[in-house]
């Protein structure tokens, strides 16, 4: 979507609900609509705890973080000199010329992820041993000084080309901690090798979607460790790829906070910002985010509204959920019969996907160079479940219901970027579904517009138990009970509970931090 259309299709959705207010309320709305700028804003000093809700409500994400949110599924390949030594984590003194995976072939590596649904992989680049999958100017710890392809290959390029040639994003995984590269320890010089070999891959490789820097920092052969320049990496990321999001130690994507792919429960996107980055902000460019909020990504709670009151400023930094389909993140081949099965993947897209979260999921191509069979079996059986299930919504063709929305076939229309939503300032709704004849389902699935912010704080859904109208006196039979409930929505949420048969169902939003903007509302059936 181009700029011009984003901000016509901004407006559209702010005239709406504006049609249902009185002038006091549209003039506080225009204030509050000028200081959003996007995916963040500031808080002033006199803003009403009204206020900063408000802004919470309306802050979203920039053009590249919600086509990242849109791609679901992601995957991580780590490959490398640890492939050949079966460690984790090498220390930078292996001998190279163990490297030579001799059937590699990066095609079959990414037709394996698309087939499995995957939309955009990343390549371990250089992982914390510092040996290079590309043929670096700036070492000779690299592919070039191996015997793979007599030293003239590059897997960094067959990964970006299969991309290409699949159509699915292509990311970079670069290690800042570098256990090989005599600089590292001088701050200075090691920051300028790190700013080439990014410039290497951001230049000789086409488009980059996603670079994924993690925080680990040791100490340099002098003793000390490195303070990595991480705002210049951003500006140079940013000119050199504007489109790439920036993970994990980067201002677009956050770690969810484990590594075991559960997400959590109650996941809002939009954090609070301390007074510093305040100033960072009010020094940049206010045109982009090149900052990194502070402080412990692990907690459970991180958007509620009692730490956003307490907020200097407001940011839209979604979580990613990584996790290896094995035990380890590299190949080893004593866990060949470990692969997480498609019953182990299908739980961990619910607790990812399903909790507002893209997934990373891992899958390390061993040492001949090629994904294994059990991992290509799994990935391949888990992703006919997830079709099956998600191919018919039991709720399609249902009559809607509700006296305080508008646009509801948006809820059924399988689009995300069309939405319901409340009339004039209504943060809760009731919204019954009159399903076309009694459904059996297990599986809820809502989907919140995120592109007019993440908003819904609590929801129920209920389904009418009929009963036999005499024996209760009831005219119209049925009580309504309780399915599930949850607290946030976000981009998606995916609810599992025991299977229940209806012909009536509801949907209680109970609250939110502004008009709700539900894009999608569906019931579904687990596969077998
Ligand atoms: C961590 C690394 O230390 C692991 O080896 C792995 O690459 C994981 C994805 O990130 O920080």
């Amino acid at each position: 979507m181009n700029r011009r259309s984003k901000i016509i299709n901004v407006n559209k959705k702010i005239i709406i609900p504006l049609l249902f207010l009185p002038m006091a309320d549209i003039a506080q709305i225009q204030r509050n609509k000028e200081q959003v700028n996007g995916n963040y804003v500031t808080i002033g000093s006199s803003d009403s705890e009204a206020d900063i809700i408000w802004k919470a409500a309306h802050v979203v994400p920039s053009p590249r973080q919600l086509r990242w949110q849109e791609l679901e599924v992601t995957a991580f390949f780590h490959f490398g000199i640890n492939t050949f030594t079966n460690h984790e984590w090498g220390d930078g003194k292996e001998d190279i010329s163990q490297f030579n995976p001799e059937k590699l072939d990066a095609r079959q590596w990414v037709r394996i992820a698309k087939e499995a649904g995957i939309k955009q992989v990343i390549i371990t680049a250089k992982h914390h041993d510092g040996f290079c999958l590309w043929p670096s100017q700036y070492t000779e710890h690299s592919v070039k000084n191996t015997p793979w392809k007599n030293g003239k290959g590059d897997v960094v390029k067959e990964v970006s080309e299969a991309c290409w040639e699949y159509g699915i994003g292509f990311g970079v995984y670069l290690s800042p901690w570098d256990r090989h590269s005599s600089l590292y320890g001088d701050s200075e010089k090691y920051n300028a090798y790190f700013e080439n070999q990014l410039t290497e891959l951001l230049t000789h490789y086409g488009r980059v979607d996603e670079v994924w820097f993690d925080g680990a920092n040791g100490e340099g052969p002098n003793g000390k460790k490195p303070v990595y320049d991480f705002d210049a990496w951003y500006v140079l990321i940013r000119k050199l790829q504007p489109g790439a999001t920036i993970a994990i130690m980067g201002p677009d994507v956050r770690w969810v906070g484990t590594e075991s792919g559960v997400g959590r429960l109650t996941e809002w996107s939009v954090l609070p910002v301390d007074a510093k980055l305040q100033e960072k902000i009010a020094a940049g460019s206010q045109k982009d985010v090149t900052f990194v909020p502070q402080g412990d990504m692990m907690k459970d709670d991180l958007g509620s509204r009692a730490r956003l009151l307490a907020a200097k400023g407001l940011i839209w930094y979604p979580a990613e959920t990584d996790v290896s389909i094995r035990p380890g993140w590299f190949h080893h081949p004593e866990e060949d019969d470990k692969v997480k099965t498609p019953d182990d993947l299908l739980t961990i897209y619910f607790s990812s996907v399903g909790r507002n979260s893209v997934l990373l999921l891992n899958i390390p191509p061993d040492k001949s160079g090629l994904i294994g069979k059990n991992d290509e079996a799994h990935l391949k059986a888990w992703k006919k479940r997830i079709d099956e299930t998600f191919a018919v919504n039991m709720a399609k063709g249902a009559v809607i219901r509700c006296s305080n929305g508008l646009n509801t076939p948006a809820l059924l229309d399988g689009k995300d970027y069309t939405h319901f939503i409340t009339r004039g300032k209504d943060t809760a709704t009731l919204i019954e579904f009159g399903l076309n004849g009694k459904k059996t389902f297990d599986l809820l699935l809502l989907q919140e517009d995120i592109r007019t912010g993440q908003r819904i704080e609590r929801f129920v859904l209920e389904y009418r138990e009929e009963v036999e109208p005499a024996k209760h006196g009831e005219k119209e039979g049925g009580t309504w009970k309780t399915i599930v409930e949850g607290t946030t929505v976000g981009y998606k949420r995916l609810l599992q509970f025991p299977a229940v048969v209806a012909g009536s169902v509801r949907l209680r939003i109970e609250s939110s931090r502004s008009n709700p903007t539900l894009s999608e509302f569906g019931l579904y059936k687990l596969a077998e």
